[in-house]
């Protein structure tokens, strides 16, 4: 059964584009409850180990440069079937081939800078979620 639980990041290309209402306002309006919500910025560190599955990837240095060049939104969202009903919502990863009405397709600007994350898989959502969060801080 699909769990009920993702994890998103507003990215710093989006949050200093002054996007962060509108996306957080998308993200209601497709029913996500927020859980828990943070705005933080991250260290090269808390970056390196968030994306270490890509550490082999060539972005991988361009990717940690990003993440941490400006503030973030850290959010836990709940629904049913929040993974991949967060995954539709936010569009491809690359925002040309992002459907149309997505959060990519409306505010991201290239496939590095791609305005939100969202995790993957259930177990990659509780690992993020339990990475950024801890208990007390998750409602
Ligand atoms: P998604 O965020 O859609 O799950 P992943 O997990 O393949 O995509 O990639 C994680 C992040 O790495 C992306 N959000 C993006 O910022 C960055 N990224 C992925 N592919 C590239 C690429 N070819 N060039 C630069 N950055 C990339």
């Amino acid at each position: 059964m699909a769990g009920k639980i993702t994890f998103t990041m507003i990215k710093p290309d989006a949050v200093k584009a002054g996007h962060t209402g509108a996306i957080l306002a998308m993200i209601n309006k497709a029913g996500f409850r927020i859980v828990a919500m943070k705005k933080t910025q991250l260290t090269k560190e808390k970056a390196g180990e968030f994306y270490k599955v890509h550490k082999k990837r060539p972005f991988y240095g361009e990717l940690v440069d990003f993440m941490t060049s400006g503030p973030i939104i850290a959010a836990v969202l709940e629904k049913e079937n929040a993974v991949e009903d967060y995954r539709t919502l936010i569009g491809s990863t690359n925002p040309k081939e992002a459907a149309k009405g997505t959060i990519r397709n409306k505010y991201a600007k290239s496939i590095g800078e791609n305005a939100v994350h969202g995790a993957d898989s259930d177990r990659n959502a509780k690992k993020e979620a339990s990475f950024h969060f801890s208990a007390i801080e998750m409602f």
